[in-house]
């Protein structure tokens, strides 16, 4: 092997299996994904938490029944995207963040236009950063928002650079511990962490039927609530605000469960896990000391 081989080989900066997860994002067209976010341009892969508007089952007219029932399931994710970025702050314009497992972006314009701070997204599907990327130049805010497609483990930005960092449902497709320490490096001393996301009830055992069904349908990996704690303590991010959202979850997979226009089949599992106490929705904001 010659010294040329070896600089001309592919880097290898995605494992099989991230470009199985770029797979799945690259072709995803869920209606319940583009329907709601097309409503406001806001496009969200995130759950609802909060009471949900159960009237707008009874709406008499069909078309009328189904664009109230997406437009409160959209108003049920975009509470729950405020809910995170109501954690990240006081931020100011001058503040960057990063939005690690951006998706189609609907994260970072929240934050942006809550602080009108800069925002950092990475997701590993050029289709999602590329769709991102559009909508924050047509909102005229792609200065100081963008996307790219990294590795959020490797991510190549600055160290020390940003006041917050975030995961929104995009925990369980990584190692938590080379997660937490790119936060780590990414984040300025006294800079805040925030996680929302699905993680399985240490107290019911290990993972159940129903966890194990969601982590078929998104290819993804699930991890004990216990994890995300002990991987936080070793890289230098201290837990000050823990919610469990289990409760104000209901209501949205409720809803979503009888949106016969949205349903992709994943809703009754999410429904039982959550009953069952196998599985948790999850807030955790954490500082960077
Ligand atoms: N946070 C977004 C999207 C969540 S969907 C939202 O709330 O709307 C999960 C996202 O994680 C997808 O965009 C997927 O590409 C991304 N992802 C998964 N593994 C990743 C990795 N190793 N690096 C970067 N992004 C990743
Ligand atoms: C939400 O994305 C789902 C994930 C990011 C993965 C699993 C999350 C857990 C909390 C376990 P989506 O909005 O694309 O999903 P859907 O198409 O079902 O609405
Ligand atoms: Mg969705």
């Amino acid at each position: 092997m010659t010294t040329s081989d070896l600089t001309s080989a592919p880097v290898p900066t995605q494992s099989t299996y991230q470009r199985r997860v770029a797979e799945y994002w690259n072709a995803e067209e869920n209606p319940v994904n583009l329907e709601l976010g097309k409503i406001d341009d806001l496009y969200h892969h995130h759950y609802g938490v909060g009471d949900a508007d159960r009237s707008v089952l009874d709406e008499p007219d069909p078309a009328r029944r189904r664009e109230r029932i997406t437009s409160e399931l959209h108003r049920l994710e975009q509470a729950q995207a405020e809910l995170l970025a109501s954690r990240l702050g006081p931020l100011t314009p001058a503040d960057r963040v990063f939005d690690a497992g951006c998706g189609r972006g609907g994260g970072s314009v929240v934050a942006n236009l809550r602080y009108g701070c800069r925002a950092d997204g990475v997701t590993l599907s050029a289709k999602q950063a590329d769709f991102a990327n559009a909508q924050a130049r047509k909102r005229g805010i792609g200065d100081r928002v963008r996307y790219q497609v990294r590795n959020m483990l490797d991510t190549g930005l600055p160290s020390g650079e940003f006041a917050a960092s975030w995961n929104n449902e995009s925990t369980m497709y990584v190692e938590l511990e080379l997660l937490f320490a790119e936060h780590a490096r990414l984040l300025r001393r006294g800079g805040r962490y925030v996680v929302i996301t699905g993680c399985y009830n240490d107290t019911y055992g290990r993972a159940s039927r129903e966890v194990s069904l969601i982590n078929a349908h998104y290819i993804c990996d699930i991890h004990p609530r216990s994890a995300y704690f002990r991987a936080m303590a070793r890289n230098r991010l201290v837990p000050v605000h823990v919610e469990d959202l289990t409760e104000a979850a209901l209501p949205y997979w409720e809803l979503r469960s009888r949106a016969e226009h949205l349903v992709t089949g994943i809703e009754e599992t999410f429904l039982t896990a959550y009953r069952n106490g196998s599985f948790q929705y999850l807030l955790i904001a954490a500082d960077r000391v």
